[in-house]
């Protein structure tokens, strides 16, 4: 992967390229486990795990929230003397960061790349402007657009929705913005395309037309579907679930909820999850239940990986540090057979008192190891076995006799009830959680 900022100024002075240098390091600056070629299982370390870095809250965010300006402001943007100059110089520094960070991947939204221009033409116009610099960048350091997708959600006109807005006008609208950003990840080569509703929903029943609304939002999906595939487009489509925030519902509550969609409105062959973990958390279900959830519908396609704070319940977007959670979600991710298109996108912003430039780096340093360390604690569990044997054994009464005809659907409801005449006392088996527990722990600590 080439240096990027050679030739360029260079935004993040005096801290070079990432390097692993083992868990006895203590240079802030160095990963401790994240080694990407080491081989973990049949795969190197880099192609398990594909990170994305993404642009919104890396290059964009500034430590604003509702109660205070800006604590890290971006250079980028104040050195320079108009919005279009103010992107390319984004575009330098985030491709300085990418290849500084050995990320090969990064994700985008259509507004966090280049200014909002008076008209929807010359939106289009500035992303196609911006998409033709952004692609000399991939060429010339290697580094690939994992996803691309729309902001329908910042803009007051969306304020009600893009593909759910009871305006037809505003759903044009955002309609003519997801055919742009469309345009811009296919000549990226980009390998997926996100939706996130997020004002994908209402805030009052009282002014909304539930039904009517879940309607517009398949027939988009459906339009979006099919112009990409007609313009060749090969890659996957990821629905975003998040039960809520900014609107008090949002359509694509969990991942249950998505599948059932998906599969309603015929769409289930195109589109798979992107999971995200504090999105998770929000809806009351652990990042493993979901990866493990769209797993088992065969729709399992990328993770924005994060974490939130169980103590307060907000989208915090903190940079993922527990080897306890990244190891279930790895084991979730393996036993799907890994990433195809997907892969783990940084959805992680650092904190409003985050405000050394080295800062952006240690937080993505830390969330790459914690998942390098989550990859070879679930290649671990894989490779033991007892996990997955237990959980074999568990259902192994379906496997023949009378449990397997029932798999095969040769049992109408009285048949089935029949059959209890013969059996006496069924007995109690253990489910031996504290058990497996104990076990998961033995393989956290390499025991
Ligand atoms: C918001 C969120 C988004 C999506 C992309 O909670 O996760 O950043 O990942 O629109
Ligand atoms: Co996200």
């Amino acid at each position: 992967m080439a240096d990027y900022f050679v030739g360029h100024k260079e935004y993040f002075a005096g801290i070079g390229k990432i390097k692993y240098e083992g868990a006895k390091s203590d240079n802030p600056l160095a990963f401790k486990y994240y080694d990407a070629e080491r081989l973990v299982g049949n795969k190197k370390m880099k192609d398990h795990l594909r990170f994305a870095i993404a642009y919104w809250h890396s290059f964009c965010a500034d430590g604003t929230d509702p109660f205070g300006a800006a604590t890290h402001p971006h250079p980028w943007v104040t050195d320079s003397k108009s919005a279009a100059e103010a992107a390319e110089h984004k575009l330098d520094a985030a491709f300085e960061f990418f290849t500084k960070m050995g990320a090969e991947f990064y994700c985008f939204h259509d507004r966090d790349v280049v200014a909002e221009g008076a008209t929807p033409a010359e939106s289009e116009k500035n992303l196609q402007a911006w998409t033709a610099k952004a692609k000399e960048r991939q060429k010339a350091t290697g580094v690939k657009l994992l996803w691309g997708t729309a902001n329908l959600f910042s803009n007051p006109r969306f304020m009600n929705g893009g593909a759910t807005n009871p305006e037809f006008k505003v759903l044009a609208l955002g309609a003519s913005q997801v055919k742009a950003a469309i345009d811009a990840t296919i000549e990226l080569n980009g390998q997926g395309y996100t939706f996130w509703g997020g004002r994908e929903g209402y805030m009052s029943l009282l002014n909304t037309d539930l039904k009517r609304e879940k309607e517009h939002l398949a027939r988009f999906l459906t339009l979006a579907r099919d112009y990409a595939r007609k313009q060749g487009f090969k890659g996957a489509f990821y629905i975003e679930p998040k039960p809520c925030e900014p609107t008090k519902h949002q359509y694509d509550y969990d991942t249950e909820t998505v599948i059932g969609f998906l599969r309603y409105y015929g769409l289930d062959k195109d589109f798979r999850l992107n999971i995200e973990a504090n999105h998770a958390e929000l809806a009351g279900h652990d990042f493993a239940h979901e990866l493990e959830t769209a797993a088992a519908a065969g729709m399992l396609g990328s993770v924005d990986a994060n974490r939130g704070d169980y103590i307060n319940g907000w989208d915090t977007d903190q940079f993922p540090s527990s080897y306890y959670e990244a190891a279930l979600a790895m084991f979730a991710i393996l036993k799907a057979g890994g990433f195809t298109t997907g892969g783990l996108n940084f959805d992680s912003k650092i904190r409003r008192n985050s405000v050394d430039p080295a800062d952006l780096f240690e937080a993505h340093i830390g969330g790459m190891d914690t998942f390098a360390v989550g990859l070879v604690i679930a290649q671990r569990m894989l490779d033991d076995g007892k996990i997955p044997a237990f959980v074999k054994k568990r259902y192994a009464s379906f496997d023949s006799g009378d449990g397997a005809k029932f798999e095969k659907g040769e049992f109408d409801l009285p048949a089935l009830a029949g059959l209890v005449k013969e059996y006496g006392n069924i007995g109690l088996t253990s489910g031996k959680q504290e058990y497996l527990e104990n076990l998961l722990n033995s393989y956290l600590l390499g025991l």
